[in-house]
């Protein structure tokens, strides 16, 4: 059955944090996922999540210094210390708040432009997260996003991650694909879909332009969505979209499935 998360890190914002997983529960979506849980204790939002019903879907190890222009510190050289401590810290999380996907971002390169350099160190790092996530039954993912929102984002399309994937040769690493980056990156989505289907492991999606909800753009998201189950696909589709209104109003897209489940 598909099942969809709403990332109430940009929906149901019209509430604190800890009432959004109220919220989507009686939204009727099984899954929520945040883009860093960090400021609720694991505990905590384990016990929310329960409390309403629903499970986390996925979450990012943490951006690092976003005030140093730091956008994950996967790639970066003379962090592998730090990162290695982010990886620790997000699988600790998602075990005890039971989430099986955990994404890092592959982030930016900081080392003077060196970026043979930051790609060395990514290949490094990413194993050594995939690994360590393995063990612990979590999946890691990286998510390819586009160069206008993320200039200078190692990663910008699913060919470039499923490449980082086939050399690095870990099975437990895939891709976060995000129908909103690809929009903008893409040549032809149900193609690049097809073509790296079998890497894959999670899905969100906005429609564009814009970013906001299923319908206010060029988004055919039933279409997006049989093809990838007619692949095979079995996992999450995630919406993490801005709402372009009260989030509540923003749904009529979900009821169809909504309505399946239920
Ligand atoms: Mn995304």
């Amino acid at each position: 059955m598909t099942r969809f998360s709403a990332n109430i890190s940009m929906m149901f914002t019209e509430r604190p944090l800890r009432e959004r997983f109220a919220a989507a529960g009686a939204a009727g979506f099984p899954g929520v996922e945040i883009q860093f849980p960090y400021e609720l204790a694991a505990d905590d939002m384990a016990r929310l999540a329960r409390l309403a019903g629903v499970e986390i879907a996925s979450f990012n190890t943490p951006i690092g210094n976003r005030a140093a222009g730091e956008v994950g510190i996967a790639s970066l050289p003379r962090r592998e210390a730090d990162f290695r401590q982010h990886v620790v810290l997000a699988r600790d999380y998602a075990t005890a708040v039971r989430c099986r996907n955990v994404n890092v971002l592959v982030g930016v390169c900081l080392d003077g432009g060196n970026k043979d350099r930051c790609i060395n160190v990514l290949y490094d790092n990413l194993y050594y997260a995939a690994s360590e996530l393995q063990a612990a039954g979590i999946r890691l993912t990286i998510e390819p996003m586009n160069t206008t929102d993320r200039p200078g984002y190692l990663i910008n399309t699913l060919d470039e991650a499923s490449a980082v994937i086939d050399r690095i040769g870990h099975p437990n690493l895939k891709i976060e694909a995000d129908l909103y980056h690809m929009a903008m990156m893409e040549e032809d989505i149900p193609a690049s879909l097809r073509r790296n289907l079998h890497n894959i492991g999670h899905v969100q999606f906005a429609d564009w332009p814009g970013r906001h909800e299923p319908g206010t753009g060029a988004l055919d998201l039933p279409a997006i969505v049989a093809l990838l189950e007619a692949g095979g696909y079995g996992s999450w589709f995630s919406a993490e979209y801005v709402p372009s209104e009260t989030t509540e109003r923003t749904l009529s897209w979900y009821e169809p499935w909504r309505s399946a489940a239920t």
